[in-house]
């Protein structure tokens, strides 16, 4: 149990290369660095940024992603290619809970795929799922027939089976992959993934940090492995690329930089994403970058079913800011719907009664379920099941779960692994009054 409540996320986010990467990156653009899965080359990139030297080397920033992975490509006779594995994938969405999904190249949700406006792209896709699958490329404009949509495109992708799937990147933005097949079962089990297509001519502002999240929901119930397609709204496990809080990375940025976050949602409920301390603007969608006239400045952006939202801001404040869906029960983690309402019962006298039953029993929610989290590391739970409410900070539980995670902004930092809790300085934090 301990071990759930004190995971602390794997930090993939590495130290900064050599800068004889950044001459060799460049020396070889475009043919081998841009979508290469060189984090280092995302690194060193970006640490330019930090030293306050905005002469990139590339045209766009690699893009981060927390918890997760890019899909690796080779250059065939002028055309990038990659390989999709479509196969059951055991997850861990945070230690003390594994989950038996559908996804691609062992993750659930798939590794993200980064190319280049322009650039020529075949995809591979082999189906090693006990059933038939397709791929569909959401947002790319692409000939009809590599649109993925099985039986009405192409006959479906039987298993055993792998086709090619192969199109020129005619514009730029945040689009996804996902199957057009067996769709509520497929995408319930998890098989999805962001495309993000970099301009062939900079954006400007260029960004500094470029993060990549898919959300997702999912319905497990306590004390099982498999996720139930056949639930429509009422989920309860919630993730950011694959994991709940607090087993999500957190997003690190140096103070003044310009951060972009990019999110991505194919499950079935929107998801009002909110950010602490910062205004942002929507800088695009699916459908491509919003003109400027057109960006509003916003504190939480709804991600619609079936959309990509892209967020910008500079993070000119230093913290460790959350972020975090705004739906109460989308930040927390094995959330029970159906349980009476305990609020403001007294309980004094059937908790008495049904201890003599149940010696240790307590009586739970009169005050608010503030004690689920500390009462979570004394009571056994169901096998594979996170307690509700979890995180310890500097000050004590967070009590959050689920759909959360931390934006962490430092003052001169030089490298982006997590630098741990912030350490607020003195005269600028809340404080007791005594009465
Ligand atoms: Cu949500």
């Amino acid at each position: 149990m301990s071990t759930r409540r004190s995971c602390v996320a794997t930090r993939r986010m590495g130290v900064f290369q050599p800068s004889i990467l950044l001459i060799a990156a460049t020396m070889l653009w475009p043919s081998v660095l841009d979508a290469q899965a060189l984090d280092g080359a995302t690194e060193a990139a970006s640490a330019r940024s930090v030293d306050g030297d905005r002469q990139d080397p590339l045209p766009y920033t690699p893009v981060v992603v927390p918890n997760g992975t890019k899909l690796p490509w080779v250059m065939k006779d002028g055309v990038k290619e990659f390989h999709l594995i479509a196969e059951p994938v055991d997850a861990e969405f945070a230690p003390g809970m594994m989950v038996k999904c559908w996804g691609y190249n062992g993750r659930a949700p798939g590794p993200v795929i980064e190319a280049v406006e322009g650039d020529r792209v075949r995809i591979l896709v082999t189906n090693k799922l006990p059933e038939h699958t397709s791929v569909h490329w959401h947002g790319i404009f692409l000939p009809n027939g590599m649109d993925g949509v099985g039986g009405l495109t192409q006959p479906q992708i039987q298993p055993g089976e792998t086709w090619a799937y192969e199109f020129e990147l005619r514009q730029h933005g945040t689009f996804m992959y996902h199957p057009h097949a067996d769709e509520m079962v497929q995408m319930a089990a998890g098989m999805m993934g962001m495309f993000i297509v970099h301009p062939k001519e900079p954006v400007r502002p260029s960004v500094d940090r470029d993060f990549v999240i898919m959300l997702h929901e999912w319905a497990i119930h306590p004390g099982t492995y498999r996720p139930d397609p056949s639930v429509m709204l009422d989920f309860n496990t919630f993730t950011f690329n694959g994991k709940t809080y607090p087993a999500t990375e957190a997003l690190v940025a140096a103070t003044g930089q310009r951060v972009r976050i990019r999110l991505g949602n194919l499950s079935m409920n929107q998801h009002p994403i909110h950010l602490h301390g910062f205004a942002f603007k929507v800088t695009g969608t699916d459908g491509g970058r919003i003109p400027e006239s057109a960006q509003w400045p916003q504190t939480t952006v709804p991600v619609p079913v079936g959309s990509t939202r892209d967020i910008e801001l500079i993070v000119d404040e230093p913290g460790d800011w959350i972020m975090h869906c705004h739906k109460s029960h989308h930040a927390m983690n094995a959330m029970a719907h159906e349980i009476p309402n305990m609020l403001g019962v007294d309980q004094s006298g059937v908790e008495g009664e049904v201890r003599s039953l149940l010696p240790g029993y307590m009586a739970m929610g009169e005050t608010g379920m503030a004690e689920m989290q500390d009462m979570a590391e004394h009571m056994p739970e169901p096998e594979n099941t996170l307690p509700m409410m979890a995180g310890k900070g500097p000050y004590g539980n967070v009590e959050m779960g689920g759909m959360f995670t931390i934006l962490k902004v430092r003052d001169g930092i030089a490298r982006y692994d997590d630098p741990g809790w912030y350490k607020q300085p003195a005269g600028t934090a809340a404080y007791k009054v005594d009465d």
